[in-house]
């Protein structure tokens, strides 16, 4: 069964699915009028010190995997069109570098600035968590309502926490880009 989290909450993956090894975190947003809103998810893979080791540790359209082979980006969706998940980020949690200890999730809106756009003009949008294996659900965190002005969102952390993965939904809505986490993380 899978759990929704609201903003905040935390969830201990490991516990939860002792097995875990490969999951998928995706990305579903649909949008209320005509307009075409591109988001993107990208992962920041950082150390102790809230750091990428190196570039390469940023995961996003235009670096679509880990060097360590942790983490793979299937590919940019301009759209967000049909559903199910729209961008789809692979892990397998086993081959992830030592040195990352924290995943942390960030959705943002492209060129959002330049074309007013924002998560207001979105009818829904999460985050989810998925088991590749047994192709179940973990954990499901879905946009608040609250961050209609805002562009761009830490959705939520996986924290490696001695050994065990946890998720935190941290749900921090923002307008700085993801620029501006580029700026924080890299
Ligand atoms: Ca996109
Ligand atoms: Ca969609």
């Amino acid at each position: 069964m899978s759990i929704t989290l609201s903003k905040g909450g935390r969830l201990n993956l490991t516990k939860k699915e002792p097995a875990l090894k490969k999951i998928f975190i995706g990305l579903g947003w649909d949008v209320v009028s005509n307009n075409t809103i591109d988001l993107d998810a990208s992962i920041f893979m950082v150390n102790a010190a809230g750091k990428v080791p190196a570039d390469e540790y940023f995961i996003f359209y235009n670096n679509l995997k880990s060097p360590d082979g942790g983490l793979q980006h299937t590919g940019d969706n301009r759209t967000g069109l049909g559903d199910n998940d729209d961008e789809i980020i692979l892990a397998n949690l086993p081959a992830i570098n030592h040195n990352i200890k924290e995943l942390i999730v960030v959705v943002s809106i492209h060129e959002a600035q330049q074309r007013n756009h924002h998560f207001g003009l979105l009818s829904e949008a999460y985050v989810r968590i998925v088991d590749v294996e047994s192709n179940r659900e973990i954990v499901r965190y879905s946009l608040d309502q609250n961050n209609a002005r805002d562009t761009d969102m830490e959705f939520g952390r996986l924290r490696l926490e001695e050994n065990e993965w946890h998720f935190v939904a941290t749900g921090a809505g923002a307008q700085k880009g993801l620029q501006g986490y580029v700026d924080m993380y890299v």
